[in-house]
């Protein structure tokens, strides 16, 4: 079985994050370690969210798998709560990436072209510099723009969103995904760039009518199992965006609390079947 390991927050409600990564990477049949970088209440799109840092555990926790001797055939990182952090990731890439393993980067940062509460430009100028080190970054499309410093636009073309693949591929990363992509009304998906054979690929599927909180991290959770299962970049991205537009499904469809996050947990027999 592989073995991945996961950086990021633990939001104790609203589906995010490790609770969401977690059952998705196991419920594809892969052992998901993680590295919990800071507990909250909630994410932070709720109102007094409570937050304790856990930064001074980062190092000490992975020395000690160093120690141990422990690798992992992925290395994946989602939200991070501050520079010092992004910082102790560049750490875990160099000590913990082989020649075999992948790393793997969502700048969980931003969305609708907005930065999250507590992040700034500098923040999204660093986390490019976290990208440019990872083997394949799934940002969507807000992050891409200000990681590369290209103006945010709502409406594009397909050049706008080629520009921004090229633009953080030569930032360092062998694929670049980027998600939330629609070209026609109804539609949404993702586009990706892969530097070593110089091809785009779209995936594009039905646009459910709303859209929620914690999908960026399923979507991301939902793609790397699928590559740790023996799928190449393509079929990972076709699996994860069905996934994840299931899942939205299934919410509006459920009227009890979409709120806390999108329903992913009975989407996860789809998921599995889709591994077949
Ligand atoms: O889904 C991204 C995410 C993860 N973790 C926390 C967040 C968010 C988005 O707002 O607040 C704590």
């Amino acid at each position: 079985m592989k073995r991945i390991l996961t950086v990021q927050d633990i939001s104790c409600v609203g589906k995010c994050s490790l609770t969401v990564a977690l059952p998705i990477i196991s419920a594809m049949g892969v052992e998901c370690s993680i590295l919990p970088t800071a507990v909250l209440s909630t994410h932070t799109m709720f109102k007094n969210f409570t937050c304790r840092d856990l930064t001074s555990e980062i190092e000490p926790v992975l020395n000690h798998f160093k120690k141990e001797n422990m690798e992992f055939d992925a290395l994946y990182t989602g939200y991070l709560a501050s520079k010092e952090q992004i910082d102790l990731m560049k750490k875990l890439f160099a000590d913990f990436k082989t020649e075999k393993n992948f790393t793997f980067c969502d700048p969980a940062m931003a969305d609708n072209g907005k930065l999250y509460a507590a992040f700034d430009m500098d923040f999204a100028k660093h986390m490019a510099s976290l990208c440019a080190k990872a083997d394949i970054i799934i940002p969507n499309i807000t992050e891409a723009s200000f990681m590369t410093g290209t103006e945010y636009k709502e409406n594009y073309d397909e050049g706008y969103i080629k520009s921004l693949l090229l633009k953080l591929s030569d930032m360092g990363s062998k694929i670049v995904v980027i998600t939330g992509v629609s070209f026609k009304e109804g539609e949404t998906g993702a586009m990706a760039y892969n530097k070593e054979a110089d091809e785009f690929f779209y995936y594009s599927h039905k646009k459910q009518i709303k859209s929620y909180h914690g999908t960026g991290d399923i979507f991301s959770s939902a793609f790397i199992g699928a590559m740790m299962r023996g799928k190449n970049y393509k079929e990972a991205i076709k699996i994860a965006a069905d996934f994840t537009s299931e899942c939205i499904r299934l919410t509006i469809e459920d009227k009890s609390n979409p709120w806390y996050g999108v329903n992913f947990e009975e989407a996860l027999p789809k998921l599995i079947e889709a591994l077949k």
